[in-house]
């Protein structure tokens, strides 16, 4: 078989798996949804939102910006997708009432769901609950900033930040800059649970922390494999590259133990007439891996590289450090230890290193199936050994591509808002401040809620997010952030960590405008490193009384602070905080001028197209990956009685078609068939190996917790696997962590899944 034009494993017909499936991912729901979207009552709203000058809310891949709404990087139209049809309605909701919090209890709010606490509305006024009370009330700004600066008055290694991706460089840039000057480096970020491996992998071995390929050099790949991200859901614009890639004759190899149908075939709106009726291939190869195993399989693809002749020596002679070792552990790793560690066949291994190792030019992009296991960092060195091992890294067309999370996650993390702060921004920063930044070790995420629940924190003020939603252990995270005194929410939207994360003596919510409402500009960075501008725009909201997130946090400062360092009030001209931020954060120069010449950029020394790398040596360092050791526990090591029958499952954890990550925009996922969020999709043979059925209502045991009433539902996912949806899931399982970056391995989880007998009573 000619395993370069076709699939070596064999589709399944998704509708013979479960009839609720369909036979392509996007395709005609998806125009559905504009439909009824653009057309409804808010349809007008909805479009002026869509048509503003800035970059979509939604995820990482960065469409929108100062060409309009629709444009991406290259300057093709048509390019937004319904994730951002679905978070700008969101956001375009009227205001909560202003009697609601009168009227409903701490304790009513804690009972909603993360669709229903989303459905009410957007936050409109700043308010407070007060240790001892039931309800949320509203609040003076005065007094906001007098508890809030007082908090801050505490010892700096007592106070932290947390923050989320959705906010703009300008407020993350201040936001570091009021916390170092303050003398605290605990600046914890959504990024630790998310591409923290990637970053710690990337640096380690090329000095970047982030993609080294642009979307033109995307363009020009005859190979992308795509390791553990479903951008069929997550990074829908991503599609439209690989559905040109295989149509004019690249190749797509997929690895996710779950067969997502939108990697094996997708619509897309941006090619309609083919899309409604057949959609495209997406996947040339598709491996199915152990959760967790992703290591072993890579060095599977590099072992038969070098069997099939197809390394490139020369450029690793030329252009790496440590290649010998890697090389080595590759040839000695046995073919045993490797199909058996990652569940592939050797056939379907050597078929894609056969393309990889073929291929003219080959990106590697990756997201969470990648970096949420307590080996990600391994994950990400083998995937860039792979890329190197084959001269696929610094040329045109090639390289290595993190998938990001959040529609400017990574801007916060060049703006500093990290507890790995770059050399060069720590120099700035102290010849800013006159002083040294303090040596004391910064919480990440994970150390934030493992201190909090010490009884180390005093203080914390999360720009964004919902810490108490997206960290495992639920139990865990009510009790640690219940042990903080002061906790200062920035959020546009009510979540579930606004009523279950509460602080020990006042929780303060302040009502914030988001990046298409702001009376300034601001900027944002996507995951292909390309600088956007938002233009100033106008929110619907009438009468009510938000604040700019920059505003906010200049104010803060400037008490805080006085005029230490910088006057902070000038600074609510974000063209100032631009000013700053050229002078301090490497390749941001351009930024200095962007309000002039509107000229959105590639940051520079990012892109990589040529083997040269901004390592000491300038070239690129290689590191063995130890392959896991994957065991689940056995089903009494979860405290259920022997007598129970049932399965012990890798359980990974994660999106749903219809949610961005805590939050919850419709409760079922359509193209994986499964109706509602309390289900588990499960292989047949597994489930039926422990005498379960298709829909039967099962329980699911982690380690700290169980889902009762759970929904099997059957799927195309790999036998020993199965999937469930966060933030729910995150009550049973308090999560390994990588060791290296601090991310939680939700992509691992061991669960016992079993069927509650009822006891007859005599
Ligand atoms: N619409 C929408 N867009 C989003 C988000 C959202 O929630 N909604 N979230 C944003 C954020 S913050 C992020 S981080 C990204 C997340 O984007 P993704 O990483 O695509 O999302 P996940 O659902 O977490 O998981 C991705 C895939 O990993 C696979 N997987 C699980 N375990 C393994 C494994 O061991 N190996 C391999 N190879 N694959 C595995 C799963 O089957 C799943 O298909 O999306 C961003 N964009
Ligand atoms: N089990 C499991 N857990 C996971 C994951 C997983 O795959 N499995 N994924 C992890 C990942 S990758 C991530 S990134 C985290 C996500 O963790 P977070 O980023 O902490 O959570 P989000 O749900 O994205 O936060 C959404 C909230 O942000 C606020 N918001 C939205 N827009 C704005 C804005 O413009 N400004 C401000 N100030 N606030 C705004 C709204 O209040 C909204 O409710 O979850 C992690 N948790
Ligand atoms: S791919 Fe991402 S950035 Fe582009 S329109 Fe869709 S959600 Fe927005
Ligand atoms: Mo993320």
């Amino acid at each position: 078989m000619d395993t370069n034009s076709q699939n070596i494993q064999p589709i399944p017909p998704f509708s013979e798996t479960n009839e609720e499936t369909p036979e392509i991912g996007g395709g005609l729901p998806i125009i559905e949804y504009w439909a009824e979207h653009t057309l409804s009552q808010s349809g007008p709203k909805l479009w002026k939102t869509l048509l503003h000058k800035s970059a979509c809310l939604s995820c990482s891949w960065g469409t929108g910006g100062q060409k309009g709404g629709f444009t991406n990087e290259e300057g093709e139209k048509l390019q937004r997708c319904m994730k951002s049809v679905e978070a700008i309605s969101a956001e375009i909701k009227p205001a909560i009432s202003t009697n609601y919090f009168e009227k409903h209890s701490i304790s009513e709010l804690q009972q909603l769901t993360s669709m229903e606490a989303d459905r009410l509305g957007r936050l409109s006024f700043p308010m407070i609950l007060r240790a001892g009370k039931s309800h949320y009330d509203r609040i003076s700004w005065e007094e906001v900033y007098e508890i809030a600066a007082d908090a801050f008055t505490k010892t700096p290694e007592r106070v932290a930040s947390y923050s989320s991706g959705r906010s703009s460089n300008e407020a993350a840039f201040l936001l570091q800059l009021m916390m170092r000057a303050i003398g605290s480096n605990n600046l914890a970020d959504c990024s630790d649970l998310c591409h923290a491996p990637s970053t710690t992998g990337l640096r380690e071995m090329f000095a970047t922390g982030t993609s080294v390929v642009s979307l033109e050099n995307l363009k020009q790949a005859d190979c992308v494999v795509l390791a553990g991200s479903n951008c069929s859901y997550n990074h829908p614009r991503l599609m439209n590259e690989l559905i040109k890639i295989r149509e004019k004759g690249g190749k797509i190899i997929v690895i996710n133990p779950m067969m997502e149908i939108g990697l094996v075939k997708f619509g897309s709106p941006a090619f309609p007439v083919k899309s409604l009726l057949t959609g495209y291939d997406i996947s040339s190869l598709y491996l199915q891996p152990i959760p967790g195993s992703d290591t072993a399989l890579f060095v599977g693809i590099q072992k038969s590289v070098i069997e099939q002749g197809l390394i490139a020596e020369n450029y690793l002679k030329a252009y790496t450090e440590g290649w010998e070792a890697v090389v080595k552990q590759a040839r000695e790793t046995s073919w045993e230890t490797i199909t058996e560690t990652c569940g592939v066949s050797r056939a379907e291994i050597e078929a894609a290193a056969k393309i990889i190792g073929s291929s003219k030019r080959v990106v590697f992009g990756w997201a969470m199936g990648i970096t949420q296991h307590d080996n990600g960092v391994d994950n990400v060195f083998s995937i860039a050994n792979t890329a190197l091992m084959t001269g696929n890294v610094g040329k045109e067309g090639a390289g290595l591509m993190p998938v990001r999370g959040h529609s400017n996650v990574q801007g916060f993390g060049s703006m500093g808002v990290t507890v790995k702060l770059k050399k060069e921004i720590q120099e700035a920063l102290e010849k800013l401040l006159g002083r040294s930044l303090s040596a004391v070790k910064g919480y990440e995420t994970r150390s934030l809620i493992e201190a909090a629940d010490a009884g180390k924190v005093d203080t914390l003020i999360c720009l964004g997010g919902n810490l108490y939603g997206a960290n495992p252990d639920s139990t865990q995270a009510k009790r640690a952030l219940g042990k903080i005194e002061t906790i200062i929410y920035l959020a546009t939207k009510p979540n579930l960590g606004h009523f279950s994360g509460l602080a020990k003596h006042n929780t303060i919510v302040i009502p914030v405008l988001n990046r298409f409402e702001n009376p300034h500009k601001t900027t944002v960075e996507s995951g292909n490193n390309f600088v956007r501008l938002n233009e100033v725009g106008e929110t619907h909201l009438k009468n009510a009384d938000l604040i700019p997130e920059v505003q906010f946090l200049t104010e803060l400062a400037s008490r805080i602070h006085g005029e230490f360092p910088v006057d902070w009030r000038k600074l609510q001209d974000t063209k100032y905080v631009r000013q700053l931020i050229a002078k301090t954060i490497p390749g941001y120069e351009k930024i200095a001028t962007i309000d002039e010449t509107q000229e959105e950029f590639t940051i520079s020394g990012r892109i990589f197209t040529e083997p040269k790398f901004p390592t000491d040596s300038g070239k690129a360092k290689m590191f063995i990956t130890p392959l896991p050791v994957l065991k689940l526990p056995e089903a009494k090591e979860f405290g259920v009685s022997e007598s129970v029958r049932g399965i012990v499952v890798a359980l990974m954890t994660g999106r749903s078609y219809s949610q961005h990550n805590t939050v919850v925009y419709k409760i079922d996922d359509k193209y994986r068939g499964m109706p509602h969020r309390n289900c588990i999709l499960m292989n047949r043979v597994d489930a039926e190996s422990a005498g379960l059925h298709e829909h039967q209502r099962v329980t699911v045991q982690g380690n700290v917790g169980k889902l009762e009433n759970v929904e099997v539902i059957y799927g195309a996912v790999r036998v020993g696997a199965a999937l469930m949806f966060y933030p729910e899931v995150n009550v049973i399982f308090n999560a390994r962590i990588e060791r290296r970056s601090g991310t939680p391995a939700y992509k691992r989880v061991p669960a016992f899944v079993y069927a509650e007998v009822r006891q007859r009573i005599l």
